[in-house]
């Protein structure tokens, strides 16, 4: 009989010959084989163990220096017509970036071991599913997987039933910046990545895999994959109501998903359910409605600034079975981290492996950090206490509305609904976020990143905003789109909107739009709340604040139409004509004053 797994063999053997590592091992998903890694990990210094009775299960990892982010400036798409990565995509020719990884992977794994990580993204067997086997020379790279993914010997039952799967391969070959590559090759559903150890470029099934390849091949079988959020908000009656939503990085999106609501709220019983924080995939149902699932298993979330204020669900999933990178290891064997809960602790070793204490400078005078402010955290999502109970169903859960976001200290509205699919559309092709002092580039410069999918999108975003149009047409019940932004400021610079919690009140007004309870005020730019329709109980804001949140400013707007028309410029003719037209008709009724 012929060897299912045949393709997956000749595979494995071709990169072993190219890496030559010592020896294979296959990753079965089972707690001693994990125990056995993190064991050896500890021995080599990849892992260092935590208090096992403050934090059962944890461990500490730190990166190189200089590998401590996603490197966007080394990551491509490799598509033989350059045209079909885009404007916003790095691109290589797949010959010229296969020739120029294979000189970097070549005998890199010498004296190493190849890990086979067989991983379903999804539940196993599920039909929005995808399977991908990685394989790596990094312990951490497998413990992480083991938590992000579903990985082991049962996805290879599937692989011997439908033998397609995504290759995923990846070295840390030297660790070298000059020989690091992030490769994407979505016509053959491969993704190679060299010389980087940093979570984002070598946990293959998360932003390569399920965005980058998965939004090529949702084209191409016609469902989404998205950079959004998914959670269950269940209202006093004990409905519950599903939203994706998109948010550029440092937006808060993590915390939203998992969100505790205010006193006022929560006393008329509402509840949260979280079913992801980073990733939705989602297809059309036979009910013509769009469903959606949370292709991952774990949260992979920043650190810094993660306290009980920012998100208290975090804070207790985290306490247990969570890998930490690049935070500070205090003495006590517990981690803390800039905007951590308590006391700054007054020594520790910190993200770089140097002793550190409170206000320690390097020569150049610039402030030394105990953790990175990219650390993170990977955690398994059933050890949230908020997590949904229909994480693992095979269908999904039913999206009632996408909202869409990103931090303007002026401009946008704290929230405002879309005309139609096709107007939600332009919504989300021009989001845009203003950076803040955590990110390099200059503060306040504004950042397009349409359905924060810039740095993802795995081809061209021209006919990325097309496949949006089309998947609007296949829906019968398509879900609302709405656009929110958390952090607008007044003229003294100071942010009008208490954020966290109390976001549940923006979320409340756009559940009560989508089952036609509330009316809204038509705008220019959209449907906006009357202000006696958002539900203030418990939260004291000034009307007159209220007004500044909702405020439309003319002159800004007409701004940020040039602004549109410049980053509009770059698709030429991929710019679907809907698109231009529903700017055309933005233009037009913010001169109109409509
Ligand atoms: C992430 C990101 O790491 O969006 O999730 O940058
Ligand atoms: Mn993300």
């Amino acid at each position: 009989m012929k060897d299912k797994l045949r393709e997956l063999k000749t595979w494995i053997n071709d990169c072993a010959r190219l890496c030559q590592p010592d020896e294979i091992v296959w990753i079965d998903g089972s707690q001693a084989q994990k125990e056995r890694l993190e064991k050896e990990a500890f021995a080599t210094g990849e892992l260092f163990p935590l208090d096992s009775n403050k934090l059962p299960g944890c461990v500490l990892h730190r990166t190189a220096i200089n590998d401590v982010a996603r490197t966007e400036g080394l990551t491509f798409i490799c598509t033989k017509k350059k045209r079909d990565a885009g404007p916003t995509n790095n691109w290589m020719a797949p010959r010229a970036a296969y020739r120029k990884a294979r000189a970097i992977f070549k005998g890199a794994m010498k004296g190493r071991t190849m890990y086979v990580i067989p991983f379903s993204m999804g539940p196993i067997g599920s039909p929005f599913s995808k399977i991908g086997v990685e394989l790596t020379d990094s312990r951490y790279v497998v413990l992480n997987m083991l938590i992000m993914t579903k990985a082991g010997r049962d996805v290879l039952k599937y692989l011997r039933k439908d033998p397609r799967f995504t290759k995923c391969l990846h070295s840390k070959a030297e660790l070298d910046i000059e020989k690091r590559l992030i490769l994407h090759f979505p016509e053959d559903n491969t993704i190679w990545s060299v010389g980087s150890g940093y979570g984002g470029n070598v946990l293959l099934g998360k932003k390569c895999l399920s965005l980058r390849i998965a939004s090529y091949l949702a084209k191409r079988e016609h469902w989404m994959a998205e950079h959004m959020l998914i959670m269950g908000i269940e209202k006093p009656s004990g409905q519950i109501q599903y939203i994706a939503g998109a948010f550029p990085s440092a937006c808060g999106k993590t915390n939203l998903a998992m969100l505790l609501p205010p006193n006022g709220l929560k006393k008329k019983g509402y509840r949260i359910w979280t079913v992801g924080d980073d990733i939705a995939w989602m297809r059309v149902d036979s009910d013509g409605a769009l469903w959606a699932i949370n292709p991952e298993a774990g949260f992979f979330g920043v650190s810094p600034g993660t306290n009980k204020k920012s998100n208290p669900v975090m804070m207790q999933t985290i306490r247990k079975d969570t890998i930490f990178t690049n935070v500070l290891l205090k003495d006590d064997g517990t981690v803390w981290w800039e905007g951590a809960d308590g006391k700054v602790p007054k020594r520790g070793i910190n993200w770089e492996g140097r002793r550190w204490h409170p206000g320690m400078k390097y020569e150049d005078g610039r402030p030394v950090c105990g953790a990175h402010p990219n650390a993170r955290f990977t955690t398994p999502i059933v050890n949230c206490p908020s997590v949904s109970f229909r994480l693992e169903h095979h269908h999904g859960v039913p999206i009632s509305a996408i909202i869409l976001g990103g931090r303007r200290a002026h401009l946008a509205p704290l929230i405002y609904e879309s005309f139609n699919w096709q107007h939600g559309v332009f919504v989300g092709a021009t989001m845009a976020s203003e950076r803040t002092a955590a990110q390099f580039g200059k503060l306040g410069e504004v950042r397009r990143d349409p359905m924060a999918m810039l740095p993802f999108c795995g081809y061209n975003m021209g006919d990325y905003f097309a496949h949006w149009l089309v998947m609007g047409r296949r829906m019968k019940r398509p879900p609302r789109i709405f656009h929110v932004n958390w952090f607008r400021q007044d003229e003294k610079g100071k942010i009008l909107w208490p954020g966290f919690g109390e976001n549940l009140r923006v979320l409340e007004w756009i559940l009560d739009r989508c089952n036609n309870r509330v009316e809204a005020k038509k705008t220019a730019i959209g449907y906006l709340p009357k202000i006696e329709d958002l539900d203030m109980t418990g939260l004291n804001i000034p009307k007159d604040r209220l007004k500044k949140l909702l405020d439309i400013d003319k002159k800004d707007w007409l701004k940020e139409i040039q602004s549109i028309k410049h980053f509009f410029a770059k698709f030429k003719r991929t710019l679907p004509k809907e698109i231009r037209e529903e700017l055309r008709l933005l233009e037009q009724r913010i001169k109109s004053n409509r």
